[in-house]
């Protein structure tokens, strides 16, 4: 067991040498779209496959404080911005109706429930019009928020704060739900923003079928690099007004390379998007994500949009709409360059707007619903073998791995889509 175990490292790792060998020699690749090989993005050794453990988290910092009523919460949090940082608040399961909200500014500090269970450690304001602003407001560096819930609040569950030098903020299973404006912010003084943020295996959702007003999103960043979002899912981000919510996760106004893996997303206005408008996005990697929209939203719009956006790879996502959007997959306006989506699954077009450009190949945009285990619960896993999509696939150095972590076949036999069959 232990040798096989070894030998199919030893396997990958060499025929990954060949496979970058091959396109360091130019033997990569096949024709179509309008980018060229000069704009092949260069980074992908700095994102390699990566498991996700999304089980409870068991990290401690420094001393622990232990917490089972709000005012015992409230008072850990000024004692840890007091003491410098350096300590841990472990939430027992229960109800905690915050009056103000919790700011953290000092460094290396972890809140969690303490059961791992998130449902059981709730922590919350009144309701989405008004009362509470925020849940917690982060102006400190590798702040942890794991194992709990936040929710009813007038702007943010979490406002990371690039601006007051905060970075490297985690998120770990964690359910977010109905906040007035974007549940996850990452905001910015216009040349400072929050980096190295981790947001995995965490729930983003409306309880009810839309959102409060159209300006909602799930995780909003402007100017944050080398983000990670993994493993979450995202529901009913959507608006009830006639204009579009925010995506359930976007990166925008000179963000740099996320990695945004293994995403599920069900029933939001837009999915994922790198840039808005003339405020871009460069680099990054959004692999192995599923998107479904069912026909009730009021605007739905794209699957994921790249806004002058340059150098992203889009690889292997799996996209169904049974809403009439035309374009699964957008890039946008001329300054979008050197884009690479490959091996994605669609039943909505990929297309260039305004002046984008792209290389596209080896995608598939005419998917049927049978086509999917269960499409109208946002599962987009393949029902069964598609001869058009399994072992159809380009084999991708940056998608070792499936939507479910299975590891997908080396050199040749890789499905299109998320899920490899
Ligand atoms: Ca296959
Ligand atoms: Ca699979």
């Amino acid at each position: 067991m232990a040798l096989n175990g070894f030998l199919t490292v030893l396997v990958r790792l060499l025929s990954i040498t060949i496979v970058l060998f091959l396109a360091a020699c130019g033997g990569g690749g096949g024709g179509g779209g309008d980018g060229g090989a000069a704009d092949v993005p260069s980074d992908s050794e700095t994102l390699p496959p990566a498991a996700i453990d999304c089980t409870p988290l068991d990290l401690v910092v420094g001393e622990v404080i232990t917490v089972s009523d709000t005012a015992q919460l409230v008072a850990a949090v000024t004692a840890i911005n007091d003491s410098g940082g350096n300590r841990t608040v472990l939430i027992e399961d229960g109800d905690y109706e915050l009056s103000a909200l919790l700011h953290i500014h000092a460094d290396n500090v972890v809140i969690r429930g303490r059961s791992g269970n998130r449902d059981r450690v709730i922590l919350h304001g009144q309701n989405m019009a008004g009362g509470l602003s925020h849940i917690f407001l982060v102006a400190a560096s590798h702040v942890t928020i794991a194992d709990l819930s936040l929710g009813q609040v007038y702007y943010h569950a979490i406002q990371v704060q690039g601006e007051n030098g905060a970075g490297h903020l985690r998120v770990h299973n964690v359910r977010i739900f109905d906040t007035g404006e974007q549940m996850l912010k990452g905001s910015y003084d216009g040349e400072t923003g929050s980096d190295d943020g981790v947001v995995e295996c965490s729930l983003f959702e409306y309880t009810q079928a839309f959102g409060p007003q159209y300006y909602i999103g799930g995780i909003d960043v402007h100017h944050g690099r080398n983000w990670v979002v993994r493993g979450n899912t995202f529901k009913n981000i959507r608006s009830p007004e006639d204009r579009a919510a925010e995506h359930a996760i976007h990166f925008w106004s000179d963000s740099e390379t996320p990695l945004i893996e293994k995403n599920r997303i069900v029933n939001c206005d837009r999915g994922i998007g790198l840039g808005l408008g003339t405020r871009g996005c460069t680099g990054g990697l959004i692999r192995n994500n599923t998107i479904y929209g069912d026909d009730l939203g009021l605007n739905s719009d794209v699957g994921i949009g790249l806004e002058t956006a340059r150098n992203i790879r889009v690889y292997n996502n799996t996209i169904y709409f049974a809403h009439d959007y035309p374009w699964a997959i957008e890039y946008r306006w001329a300054a979008s360059t050197g884009n690479l989506i490959v091996n994605n699954l669609t039943n909505a077009s990929i297309a260039s707007r305004d002046g984008g450009s792209a290389t596209v190949r080896r995608n598939i945009t005419d998917a049927v619903a049978d086509w999917f285990s269960n499409p109208a619960s946002g599962d987009l896993h393949l029902s069964r073998t598609i001869n058009a999509v399994v072992d159809a696939g380009e084999a991708l150095i940056d998608v070792q791995e499936d939507m479910d972590g299975d590891l997908r076949p080396i050199g040749s036999g890789y499905d299109i889509g998320a899920d490899e069959f």
